[in-house]
């Protein structure tokens, strides 16, 4: 059977990285593929967003140097809901710098990343040094790493050999490195070289993807968007993330509680639209 035709909870096993393991653990227990992207600017409305998606969610994914108010107290709210509303934080700090530097941008600072995400992620225009760099720091804390391979925007430049470079780097490293942020399978493209290696059954990477909405097509500066049944259905990739999509009504609405409510609805309507879009994968 195909990787993509495998359920998550049965591609879990073949994960190296205790992180990536843990992701599907929680898509499987929760009967959701849907990562939620807060890019809220405040604490209260970081926190407002999560709770009110909390039970959708496998994953939430931050970039905490955009919270004008961040503190410790933050992370301890946003720690302690990870455990009680059982999804994984996925700090989206594209690291891209040399594997010393970047060791040191992870583990320490203000927002001191490691000590709180599951999962981090990093380009990989430095070499694979960024990698060993992450590692020193995310390893010992069981920490899991993405590389972006691709990207949803328009004119992005990490495509084709590129990406498949990730995809080497990412076979170079599976106990730390357990999948890619792209727009479709990167890891199979390969596969329509004539010999696949015998290895390749026993190795597993996911594809999260940002660019998912079911309203729009894109926005002023080249987000481009996709639905969760191209994304997951055709594209094949794991896991969608959205965020203008989910909490867009607390940037536009005065009224806060309905806001909210809106928020919570659409938490709701695109964890149903990516795990139907996957049951149909599966069935073929
Ligand atoms: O290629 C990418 C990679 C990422 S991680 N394109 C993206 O949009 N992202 C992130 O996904 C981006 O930084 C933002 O946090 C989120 C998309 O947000 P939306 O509001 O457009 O859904």
């Amino acid at each position: 059977i195909p990787t993509h035709a495998q359920t998550y909870a049965s591609r879990a096993q073949k994960l190296k990285n205790p992180a990536g393991k843990a992701l599907l653990e929680v898509m499987e227990r929760k009967q959701s593929n849907l990562c939620v992207s807060v890019d809220v600017t405040s604490k209260k409305d970081l926190l407002d967003v999560v709770k009110s998606v909390a039970k959708f969610v496998c994953l939430v994914k931050t970039h905490i140097d955009i919270v004008s108010d961040f503190d410790q107290d933050l992370i301890d709210q946003l720690v302690a809901l990870s455990k009680a509303e059982d999804f994984l934080i996925f700090e989206d700090r594209k690291f891209a710098d040399i594997g010393n530097t970047v060791s040191l941008q992870y583990g320490a600072g203000v927002h001191k990343i490691a000590s709180w995400a599951h999962i981090t992620n990093a380009h990989l225009v430095p070499g694979p040094g960024i990698i060993d760099g992450l590692r020193t720091v995310g390893e010992p804390l069981q920490r899991g790493l993405l590389l972006l391979a691709e990207m949803s925007s328009k004119g992005t430049l990490a495509k084709g050999d590129y990406s498949q470079e990730c995809v080497k780097a990412a076979r170079a490293n599976q106990d730390f490195v357990f999948g890619f942020i792209a727009m479709h399978r990167v890891q199979d493209d390969d596969l329509v070289d004539s010999a696949v290696p015998v290895e390749r059954d026993a190795e597993d990477f996911l594809v999260l993807t940002p660019g998912v909405g079911l309203d729009v097509s894109g926005d002023a500066m080249g987000q481009q968007y996709r639905t969760p049944q191209q994304v997951i259905g055709e594209s094949k990739c794991d896991v969608i993330i959205v965020g203008r999509g989910i909490y867009g009504a607390l940037l536009k609405s005065d009224d806060r509680a309905s806001a909210i409510e809106q928020v919570r609805k659409q938490g709701e309507r695109y964890r149903v639209a990516g795990w139907q879009a996957y049951e149909q994968r599966l069935t073929g």
